[in-house]
């Protein structure tokens, strides 16, 4: 026998092996479910590593394609064989072994939180489910760019592998089965297990199944017990000489004969055999939240069934991983299931089928990008996607849970389907001021609105809790306005490229906007722009390039003193600061984008008021003058949802106040600015509210 390598397994690979080994778990016929799906995936991509178009290459043809179980009763053992891509030495060494997947550590984290091992194919490393029944397991393989090798390991740290001379080049995975496990050599039992797990496996599965029968043979029969001498015994006489044998021989039986089922019609599919079929094509655990199946005619004919998952994948947005989850069929010829452009990237969490009559079979991958028929079928299934989602939005406990799995996925759509922007939008859901624990949809905000309304109100930020204490809000709601929460990153990005809805334009409360106003109101603020104008060209003066403008606002702040708002067309607050977090590196973009910022004063507020005497007697080169505006205007940065760039300065603004407040004269500045403040009780009064909002 030719050497064998020895490797260690990794050592997250090697916890879960031990995991596996060790676990008190019933459930263990999982293990062949897993065998199959990785062998039905081997299938798959040899038929997408060797385009049809190129018959020189074997494992082609569809009828070569077949997973084989093989039981060996003599030898313990179970034999599970495909004619599927299979793997070359590197392939064996680093995917079964040496390269932990993603998922490796997050099932043992799944395991940990109370997951169940049968889910184990959701994290792409059910092969290893062969050690639930199996002490030794030995993979056979063969790739087209290498030489045949055995993979062998009993768990315990390590693996070895050998070149194979003489094997049969056919991938195939062998189970020694621990000795508690012999069931799953019983004929009956495979055909159970594959009957409720795997039937839906587009590969025909053959059992290898021994008949035993009962043949004659003519008898050599040295000793005839009875002398024959009547002439018409001679028959009875012949059959009492031959003697009966037992003869066993192999004969494959196929354990899922029946027609595809998106080929049948709805109305005869009940939901367990949806979900039967769902699971099959997805290794979910779970059934589907949601089924469309439907049938394209016309000029162009296909069928497909769609499936919405109850949960998102663990790497749904997982860097560039945009691969769809719709098998591409041809008449009922598995193509591919990597046909990106079947589905927009939105879409990718959808899992199903699509069996087109109209596509040619020797589709190359390029040409798959072009074609025209592609197009149309995409287009079907956005679609019947949308319309899918809106069926689930009329049960509301289902959308929730849609809604709460998949609405990142819905606001990718808004940004990037210019087409269905306003059919997903209805979609959309949000906390708000008026919305309580629920959330609303715009739609029932559209019906909210009081009629002097005319633009609908949405706040961006961190978190619920971070946005509903915003100072922006009070405005919006002494008028009885309702404010949408929007604390998703993508929340943003979506409603930018939604701009309105049914009419009604969005508007982004922490940027620069018009907010309805009374005649009276006008009035008032006119008034008040004149009388303040002075005090804020002092404001803009000492604020100098920090700020774009300073204006006086009347009702569009109520509680507090002052605020900053963005300009319409740059980034929000928020905005700026999900780049900062992303670390976008195109400088150039990001002084471009980057906020203009207003100040904006309230002349309600004492403070503003005591402000403006101080600068008209003071002027506003007074140096307490200037550390409040500074206090004030690095406060409204933090409530404004910025960041300030020199954290220091402001408790330092901030602990000179409190000196002064208590008479202190630490630093010799303060000292020299005590008397205006033990005076004044405008700093005191700035110190106190600014620390409240800090807090
Ligand atoms: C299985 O057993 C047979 C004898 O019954 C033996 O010839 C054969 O080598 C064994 N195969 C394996 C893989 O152990
Ligand atoms: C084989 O499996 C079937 C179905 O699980 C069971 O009824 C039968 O008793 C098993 N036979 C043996 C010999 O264990
Ligand atoms: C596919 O087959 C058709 C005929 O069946 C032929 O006309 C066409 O050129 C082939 N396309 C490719 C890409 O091989
Ligand atoms: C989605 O956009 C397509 C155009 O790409 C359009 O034909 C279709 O009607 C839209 N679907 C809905 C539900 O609005
Ligand atoms: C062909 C195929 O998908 N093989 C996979 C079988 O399972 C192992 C471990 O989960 C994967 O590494 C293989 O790629």
């Amino acid at each position: 026998m030719a050497t064998a390598e020895t490797f260690e397994f990794q050592a997250e690979i090697s916890q879960l092996l031990s995991l596996i080994i060790n676990t008190v778990y019933s459930n263990k016929e999982i293990f062949l479910r897993e065998l199959i799906s990785n062998a039905s995936d081997a299938l798959d991509k040899i038929r997408y590593e060797v385009p049809c178009s190129d018959p020189s290459k074997p494992g082609l043809l569809q009828d070569h394609s077949s997973i084989d179980i093989i039981p060996d009763k003599a030898n313990k053992t179970l034999t599970i064989r495909d004619t599927g891509i299979g793997m070359t030495k590197a392939d064996l060494v680093n995917n079964l072994g040496t390269i932990a997947r993603s998922g490796t550590k997050q099932f043992m984290e799944a395991l940990t939180a109370g997951a169940d091992i049968s889910m184990i194919g959701q994290f792409g490393v059910g092969f290893y489910s062969a050690y639930l029944v199996a002490d030794r397991v030995t993979v056979v393989s063969k790739h087209n760019d290498d030489e045949q090798y055995i993979w062998e390991s009993s768990a315990g740290g390590t693996f070895t592998i050998r070149p194979d001379t003489e094997g049969e080049p056919l991938a195939k995975i062998i189970l020694h089965l621990k000795e508690e496990q012999l069931d799953y050599l019983n004929e009956s039992r495979i055909k159970e297990v594959v009957k409720k797990h795997s039937e839906f496996i587009s590969y025909p599965i053959y059992l290898h199944v021994q008949i035993s029968q009962e043949v004659t043979e003519e008898g050599d029969d040295k000793n005839p017990k009875i002398e024959e001498v009547d002439e018409e015994e001679e028959e009875k006489k012949k059959r009492r000489r031959s003697r009966t044998i037992k003869e066993t021989r192999s004969e494959e039986e196929e354990l899922n004969k029946q027609k595809p089922i998106w080929t049948r019609n709805p109305q005869d599919i009940t939901q367990e055999e949806y979900a039967a079929f769902y699971k099959s094509l997805s290794n979910d655990w779970e059934d589907h939240l949601a089924v469309k199946h439907f049938s394209v005619e016309g000029q162009l004919e296909f069928r497909a069934i769609l499936f919405v998952p109850k949960r998102a994948p663990f790497d749904l947005f997982e860097t560039k991983k945009t691969k769809s989850n719709i098998k591409l069929y041809v008449r009922r010829v598995f193509i591919t299931e990597h046909a990106t452009d079947l589905v927009p990237e939105w879409l990718s969490f959808i899992k199903g089928v699509v069996d087109s009559e109209d596509l040619p079979l020797n589709l190359s991958r390029e040409t798959l990008q072009q074609n025209k028929i592609m197009k149309v079928i995409k287009k079907n299934i956005v679609k019947k996607s949308i319309e899918l989602f809106n069926e689930i939005a009329e049960d509301k406990e289902q959308f929730d849970k849609f809604y709460s799995a998949f609405s990142k996925n819905i606001k990718l759509g808004i940004h990037e389907d210019a087409q269905n922007r306003s059919a997903l939008a209805k979609l959309l859901r949000f906390h708000s001021t008026k919305s309580g624990d629920e959330m609303t949809s715009l739609s029932d905000y559209v019906a909210r609105m009081p009629e002097h309304q005319k633009n609908i109100y949405y706040i961006t930020g961190e978190s619920i809790k971070a946005v509903s204490k915003s100072p922006f809000l009070d405005a919006l709601k002494e008028k009885g306005f309702e404010v949408l929460f929007l604390v998703d990153p993508i929340d943003e990005y979506a409603m930018t490229q939604l701009k309105e809805f049914e009419g009604k334009k969005l508007v982004d409360i922490t940027k620069d906007f018009e907010l309805e106003e009374t005649e009276e109101e006008k009035k008032q603020r006119e008034q008040e722009e004149k009388e303040y104008e002075d005090l804020c060209k002092a404001l803009k003066n000492i604020l100098g390039d920090k700020v774009e403008k300073v204006v006086v606002v009347s009702h569009k702040l109520v509680g507090s003193p002052c605020a900053i708002r963005t300009g319409q067309f740059g980034w929000s607050a928020n905005m700026e600061r999900i780049m900062k977090a992303q670390a976008l590196r195109d400088t150039s973009m990001s002084s471009y984008m980057s906020s203009k910022k207003t100040f904006e004063i309230s002349p309600k507020s004492p403070i503003i008021k005591e402000l403006k005497k101080k600068v008209e007697t003071d002027g506003e080169n007074d140096k307490t003058v200037k550390s409040i505006v500074q206090l004030l205007y690095e406060t409204s940065l933090l409530v404004s949802g910025f960041t300030i760039d020199e954290p220091a300065s402001l408790p330092r603004g901030i602990h000179k106040l409190v000196s002064l407040g208590q008479n202190l004269d630490e630093e010799p500045e303060a000292a020299a600015d005590a008397p205006a403040a033990a005076e004044g009780t405008p700093a005191a009064e700035t110190g106190d509210s600014a620390m409240e909002e800090v807090d």
